[in-house]
């Protein structure tokens, strides 16, 4: 079998976290180091390690993460808007190779990110 990954441990509570949002295709948890004031990752409980290597079957519950961050959004309170982003690879400073998908809001975010 193949060894868990970081975000599985904290799927079957093996690391604690606040957990936020949970269905059978997704969970969502507070991110340890926040950026904002919300600051939630969104995962598949399918352990694809990251955006490149999702396939055409993956475009559904790709789809469902990002429905899923709108209403942690609006759970959240943002109302005046947030970001969502998939960290990918080197270049893109993905440190934890289990697909996520970052919902980040509660202040005025800059942009470029850097
Ligand atoms: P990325 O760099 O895009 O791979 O994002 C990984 C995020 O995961 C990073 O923002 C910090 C967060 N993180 C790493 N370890 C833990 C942990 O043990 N618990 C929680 N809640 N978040 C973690």
């Amino acid at each position: 079998m193949a060894e868990k990954t970081l975000f599985q441990k904290i799927a079957n509570g093996e690391i604690p976290s606040e957990m936020v949002y949970e269905d059978d295709q997704c969970f969502a948890f507070r991110d340890i180091n926040p950026q904002a004031p919300t600051h939630i990752l969104i995962c598949p409980r399918k352990p694809i390690p990251s955006l490149d290597d999702i396939t055409e079957d993956d475009g559904e519950l790709v789809g469902h993460l990002s429905l899923v961050a709108t209403r942690i959004a609006a759970e959240e309170g943002l109302t005046n808007g947030y970001r969502t982003v998939y960290n990918c690879g080197e270049h893109g400073q993905q440190s934890v190779p289990h697909l996520h998908l970052h919902l980040i809001g509660g202040r005025q975010l800059n942009w470029p990110p850097g």
